[in-house]
Order: structure tokens, then C-alpha cells, then sequence
């Protein structure tokens, strides 16, 4: 039978994102196979994760709410007026309300941001609220970047919340607050939340809730390869792990192979056995002491820090 419409005309063959095929191959042939965690976050992952930070299990961005808000006062008062606002991976800028409420006649405000559509909507709803001047930086904060000429290297205050230091490996967490230092220029402040060592049954619940929304974020990075790169991953084949791996001091999101299976992807024949992994996160978590020690390996010296009530979150200011 000839097929009687056209169904779209104006389909296109979409192009690859290179890098994300390489760096999924490369991770995938490893012993213990891998993915970066940084590919959570199309518009999807995005979502989902905004709906992890509503749920019961996980409490970190309460936590850091509530002590954003309880201290505000004490760091406007460390920042004093007409600094610079930098931020790391701005989203949607909703903590970052909290301290411009607080912040006194600050002079800019530079929301850096790799998902482009969402920073220019947050940055003019921003700037309208605050009667603020914004300029975003659409970049990837993990990779080398400069600033745009229109900011001064002048009283800079890095702003770097959610316990996003965790996603680093310690060594890696160390070259890029050292990388941001340089960034900001000297006499430079970070404001940067940290989540702390705890309970790991607690831990553990926070990233393998009951409704099964983290479980979706991670099988999400499947069905992102499998709509972006071609892949034929069977979402029913996996299943979403996590588990606070103690001698690391990390919690770890895994997808877990339910049988053994082989898979194709770029060419490329990919094999799994049952019960092997694809370790998908680390979030590791900080003790007050152990992340003064990871700042000072940055560069940077502590100047306050602030623990919640229950002890669940951190917030550090350092100074340069
Ligand atoms: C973005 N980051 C700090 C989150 C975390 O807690 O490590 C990502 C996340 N993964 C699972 N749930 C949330």
C-alpha cells in the first residue's frame, strides 16, 4: 500500500549534539559505566527536578530557604551596598529573591545560566520586580568563561546555592571555586549552600522518594538519548538506585539493569549484564569543617557559616 498523506512536510532531520553522543559513548564503555550528570537537565529534567525540590523526602531546599531567610540580614550586612550579584546556575532566580530583598542598593545582578530561555524570562521578571539592572550570561558555569566587559571586577559576590558543590567531585569542587575566584577578582565574596552530613536512611529517602519522581529524573537521561542520540533503551529494562556510599561521603543515583541486554547506540553495540549499573550522580555531603577545608583548597577563606536548627543544611560566606 502507498502511504495516502504526508504526514509532516516540513520534517527535518535534527542535528546530533556531538558532544553529548561522545560523552555518553565514552561513559557508557567504562567498567563501571557512567553518565554525566549534567545532562539531568533539558527542558524535562528541568521540571522534574523543580518538582523534587517540592517533595516531602527532600529537604534540602527548604532547609536552605528557611536559613536564607532567617539570615538574610546578617549577610546583607557582610556584602554592604553596591556589589555585584553572580550567580552559578540561576534557574528560575527563586532564591535569589530572598537575598536581593535583603541586599541593599546592589549595583548589578548576573544571572549565569546553560538553559538560555529560562535565564532571559527570570531575568526580566527580576529586573522589573527589583527595579534592577540584570545582564544574563547564557554559558556552561562548569566550563571556562569570562565576563561580559559591562561588569567591573568590583565588589563581586559569587551567589552558588542548592548544595549544586555536591554534583563536583572534591577535586574538581576545589578547581572550579578556585576558578571562580579568579572570576570574581580579588576582595571577591561567595555565598555558596552546602548539604551536610546526616542520617543515611534520611539521605537516602531524599533522593528515592515515594512518588517516584527521582526515579523519573534519572530514567529521563534514557529517554533523552534515546529522543536526541537514536538510542533504543527500554525504559521497563532499568531501575532508579540510590545509595549514601559512607566511605565517600556521597549519596549516588544509579540506573540499574534489570536483565541482561545489548543495546545500540551511534553505531556502537553496548552491553549490559542484570544488576549492573549506569552511576548516573554523586552528591556529596559536607561536614562544616570538611567544607572549609574544600574552600580553603579553592582559594577562598570562610567568613561566616550558618547551620538550620535540625543541622540538615549549610551556608557558607567566603572571602577571597
Ligand atoms: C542539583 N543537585 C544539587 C541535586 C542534588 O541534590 O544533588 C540534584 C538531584 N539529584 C537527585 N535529586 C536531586
Amino acid at each position: 500500500a502507498v502511504a495516502e498523506t504526508v504526514l509532516d512536510a516540513k520534517t527535518e532531520p535534527r542535528p546530533i549534539d556531538e558532544a553529548f553522543l561522545a560523552s555518553v559513548l565514552s561513559g557508557l564503555s567504562k567498567r563501571q559505566k557512567t553518565i554525566e550528570s549534567k545532562y539531568f537537565y533539558d527542558a524535562r529534567g528541568s521540571q522534574l527536578f523543580d518538582a523534587i525540590t517540592d517533595l516531602d523526602e527532600y529537604y534540602l531546599t527548604r532547609a536552605e530557604t528557611a536559613l536564607l531567610k532567617e539570615q538574610s540580614a546578617e549577610i546583607a550586612t557582610l556584602i554592604g551596598t553596591g556589589a555585584t550579584l553572580v550567580e552559578f546556575g540561576s534557574g528560575s532566580s527563586v532564591k535569589t529573591r530572598i537575598l536581593l530583598d535583603a541586599l541593599a542598593a546592589l549595583r548589578l545582578y548576573v544571572p549565569i545560566d546553560i538553559s538560555g530561555e529560562h535565564l532571559d524570562a527570570a531575568a526580566k521578571q527580576v529586573a522589573a520586580d527589583f527595579s534592577l539592572p540584570v545582564i544574563p550570561l547564557h554559558a556552561d558555569y562548569t566550563s571556562r568563561f569570562t565576563l561580559p566587559h559591562q561588569v567591573s571586577r568590583d565588589r563581586l559576590v559569587g551567589f552558588f546555592p542548592g548544595s549544586t558543590i555536591g554534583n563536583f567531585e572534591p577535586d574538581e569542587a576545589a578547581a572550579f571555586l578556585d576558578r571562580v575566584r579568579s572570576l570574581l577578582g580579588p576582595a571577591a565574596r561567595l555565598l555558596v549552600g552546602a548539604d551536610l552530613q546526616k542520617d543515611p536512611a534520611r539521605l537516602e529517602a531524599a533522593y528515592d522518594d515515594a512518588q517516584g519522581v527521582t526515579a523519573a529524573f534519572n530514567l529521563n537521561l534514557l529517554v533523552r538519548i534515546n529522543r536526541e542520540l537514536g538510542g533504543d533503551f527500554s525504559l521497563e529494562a532499568f531501575r532508579h538506585k540510590a545509595l549514601y556510599n559512607a566511605e565517600e561521603g556521597r549519596v549516588e543515583m544509579h540506573l540499574v539493569s534489570l536483565a541482561d541486554q545489548s543495546l545500540s547506540l551511534g553505531g556502537r553495540q553496548i552491553d549490559f549484564t542484570a544488576g549492573e549499573t549506569i552511576h548516573t550522580e554523586n552528591s556529596y555531603k559536607y561536614s562544616l569543617e570538611s567544607f572549609r577545608e574544600l574552600a580553603q583548597r579553592g582559594g577562598w577563606r570562610s567568613e561566616a557559616a550558618w547551620t538550620d536548627p535540625e543541622g540538615l543544611f549549610s551556608f557558607h560566606a567566603l572571602i577571597a
